[in-house]
């Protein structure tokens, strides 16, 4: 092999970090059967779509057989299309027309825990005997009959429930519906194994792995005042040997893990994405989205400042430096919508939500753009329980009303922070219901701000504020070599703006971000950038179109960075160093 053979294949081997990951909402993407619920056709009508954006990848929230009470995250049947979403003869259309499109695709499998009508379940619970008595986590109850711990589920109640038939309890980390696998159990870890073969062969390039650093539990099951949920359920004992397992038994090793790991610590992290491990690629974390809230309550504000956030970023960038890598994402699916959360959805939507898409994806990792944020959606306007549809924000709304909260102050917590937020239908033309569904209802309504912020009037629009227009741009900037290989560094930031660095052999880029309502004086942020070598270029701004006080590639682009930063604005700046 020469060794441009060589540098092409493994080109071809770690595509993913030259990569651009959209992530689709499966029921919330497009329906084109009119049912009012997305499905797979629809999917493949916006293939073309997907393309134009500049899209390497998609990855699909799950499509599998399932009752949804999660949404899909409770899977029936692991090997076959919920109808809802079509057949699995649309599967192989989308993932072949995908594939012709020059996009790969990532199915999201959800091994922690299956649904309860999941057929290894309804044998489980039958009988202590057979061969799926060990497939979930069994135990005998207290001594006073209770549960063997005080472990709360995630979506409320106690994360235990009991089988006459078993005369056992078994463990559920989130709902009753959702019975945690044993992965103790090498039969069911192998089973598990197979189920991504069998969608390898399909055609699938890769997996996003759903709270996959819980499915290791301390087998003693302690209380948690004891000894916290690290090592506990959160990045147990065997995580790392079961993940190179399930690893090692994929018939393609190329295929890309994305491990979604909510609570993950850095030493874990650090573990799962050493390529020596071949263990994940990389992993999806929390923390900056957490900065805005009481750590352990999400329903709790805390205020916040870009500074915050951006150190959250940067600190995971230092821990995911050569020779790991890592995942970019500002939100998904059970998030809030990040220009409502971290922008402003109203006067600088524009101008918020497009720095904010420069100060995430231009850091060193493979962006993932969950569906809508590159139009601008924002949090739905919900008015009260009735608008809540996911079954996190029902169970809260309830125990936030036992426990007396005023309801003024329950809406205001579940507006800020409800899954439902991130969960409307896409928003393609000023139709109605946004060209979703010809339905009469979609399964949720749309925003109502979807006549006036949709894809097709930002695709057309010529005012030099189209957000899609911008991500267009941006994603094509990211692909140049300065951001895709050079090193990170912060270099300052404060309670409105912050600055970062990317650079890698003779290349520097600068990314300086305002994120704040207000026109920032250079005094503020410039002492923090490197002086300017007169062959600055003004790479990309947010108010390029009709800028007065920028000009592009003009070699003054440090003097532009002088000058003041209007509300929201981010500026790439760019130098070949040594000439
Ligand atoms: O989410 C895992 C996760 O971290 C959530 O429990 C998160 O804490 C939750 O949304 C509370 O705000 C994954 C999926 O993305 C989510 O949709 C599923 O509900 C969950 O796992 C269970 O499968
Ligand atoms: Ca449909």
């Amino acid at each position: 092999m020469d060794l441009q053979e060589f540098f092409s294949e493994e080109q071809d081997r770690y595509w993913w970090k030259n990569a651009v990951i959209y992530h689709i909402y499966p029921r919330s993407f497009m329906d084109a059967n009119g049912d009012g619920i997305g499905d797979l056709q629809g999917i493949i009508q916006k293939l073309p779509y997907l393309a134009e954006l500049g899209v390497d990848a998609v990855w699909m929230g799950p499509v599998f057989d399932s009752p949804h009470v999660d949404n899909g995250y409770d899977v029936r049947n692991y090997r076959s299309i919920d109808p809802m979403f079509g057949s699995d003869r649309d599967m192989a259309d989308l993932i072949d027309a995908a594939h012709a499109h020059g996009i790969k695709v990532l199915l999201d499998l959800v091994l922690n825990h299956s649904s309860d009508q999941h057929a290894w379940f309804q044998a489980s619970a039958a009988s202590r005997e057979g061969e799926y008595a060990d497939y979930y986590i069994w135990r005998d109850p207290a001594q006073d009959g209770g549960p063997p711990n005080s472990w709360k589920a995630v979506f409320g109640g106690p994360a235990w429930t009991w089988v006459e038939a078993r005369q056992q309890y078994y463990l559920h980390l989130f709902s009753p519906q959702q019975p945690d696998l044993n992965w103790e159990h090498p039969a069911l870890r192998s089973e598990l194994t197979e189920i991504a073969n069998f969608w390898i062969e399909r055609g699938a390039d890769g997996f996003r792995m759903d709270v996959i650093n819980f499915i290791s539990k301390a087998q003693d099951f302690p209380e948690l005042e004891e000894r916290g949920v690290h090592g506990v359920f959160i990045d147990g004992p065997r995580m790392l040997e079961f993940l190179q397992e399930f690893r090692a038994g994929l018939i393609d090793q190329d295929v890309v893990l994305v491990g979604e790991t909510p609570g993950v610590t850095a030493e874990a992290a650090r573990a799962y994405t050493d390529p020596e491990n071949k263990a994940l690629d990389m992993v999806l974390t929390f923390e900056h989205l957490e900065v805005d809230q009481i750590p352990g309550s999400k329903w709790e504000p805390r205020s916040w400042q870009p500074a915050d956030l951006m150190k959250v970023l940067a600190d995971w960038q230092t821990l995911t430096a050569e020779p790991r890598w890592h995942a970019l994402y500002m939100s998904n699916h059970d998030q809030p919508r990040v220009v409502s959360r971290y922008g402003n959805d109203g006067t600088y939507r524009y101008e918020s939500a497009s720095a904010l898409a420069v100060l995430w994806y231009l850091q060193r990792g493979t962006p993932i753009v969950y569906q809508g944020d590159e139009i601008g959606m924002r949090n739905f306007p919900i008015q009260g329980y009735n608008d809540l549809s996911d079954l996190e924000s029902r169970n809260a709304w309830e125990s936030m009303e036992d426990e007396g909260l005023p309801r003024e102050e329950i809406l205001r917590r579940i507006r800020r922070v409800a899954r439902d937020n991130g969960r409307t239908p896409m928003q393609w033309t000023g139709e109605k219901h946004a060209g979703f569904t010809e339905a009469d209802a979609p399964w949720y309504p749309l925003n109502p701000d979807s006549s006036e912020w949709n894809a097709e009037s930002q695709a057309q629009s010529e005012n030099g504020r189209s957000l899609l227009q911008f991500y267009q741009q941006l994603l094509i900037l990211l692909k140049d070599e300065v951001f895709r290989s050079g090193d990170f560094t912060l270099l300052g930031g404060g309670s409105t703006w912050t600055a970062y660095q990317r650079r890698s052999a003779g290349e520097t880029a600068i990314v300086v971000v305002n994120l704040s309502d207000e026109c920032l004086e250079p005094e503020i942020f410039s002492s923090a950038l490197p002086t300017a070598p007169e062959n600055c270029e003004l790479l990309l701004c947010n108010y390029m179109e009709g800028s007065s006080s920028v000009e592009a590639g003009t070699g003054a682009a440090f003097g532009a960075a002088s000058g003041e930063l209007r509300p929201y604005e981010a500026r790439v700046l760019y130098y070949r160093s040594g000439s």
